[in-house]
């Protein structure tokens, strides 16, 4: 009887403190590592554009260009990939229509503070997503405008000077 309850216990203790914890960390680790070496990329599917675009605290977009097919649905997912807020460096993507005065919006998009820089009366703007701060992420889905060339910016007070790019539909 005393050698069953031994038995039981060293067996108790060898789940307990075996490889098994472990194994499973390092696991982890190396999804985490192989999620960070492959960063997304633009990914063309029927009838889909996918883009990955991100923000971050130098006030930069990790692409100043971006190419989608025209007739496509476009899905960006946008990520603030810094650690400051969005009061002091919010992003934001926003696409506007050509023969808009970039910096006139951008002026003009200061005094909508409570509405994330967004002017609520304009009609310049193709798809905006939401502002983020550091660590944020979403996605927006609209319709790829006509072939031709577009800018977007971040319309966050004084980061158009730095965060522009032009949106090219092919
Ligand atoms: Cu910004």
């Amino acid at each position: 009887m005393k050698n069953i309850f031994m038995l039981l216990f060293s067996a108790a203790l060898l789940i307990s403190c075996g490889g098994e914890g472990k194994k499973e960390e390092k696991k982890e680790n190396s999804i985490k590592l192989s999620s960070n070496s492959s960063e997304p990329k633009e990914v063309k599917e029927d009838g889909i554009s996918k883009v990955y675009l991100t923000g971050n605290d130098q006030m930069r977009y990790n692409k100043t260009e971006i190419k989608v097919n025209a007739g496509d649905k476009v899905v960006l997912t946008f990520e603030h990939v810094g650690t400051m807020s969005e009061a002091t460096m919010g992003h934001n993507f926003v696409l506007l229509k050509n023969g808009t005065d970039v910096q006139e919006f951008a002026q003009k998009a200061v005094e909508f503070k409570e509405n994330e820089y967004i002017p609520g009366d304009t009609e310049a703007i193709i798809a905006h997503t939401e502002m983020l701060g550091g660590g944020e992420k979403t996605q927006i889905t609209f319709q790829a405008p006509e072939k031709g060339e577009y800018t977007y910016i971040c319309s966050f007070p004084g980061h158009v000077a730095l965060m522009k790019g032009t949106f090219i539909v092919e």
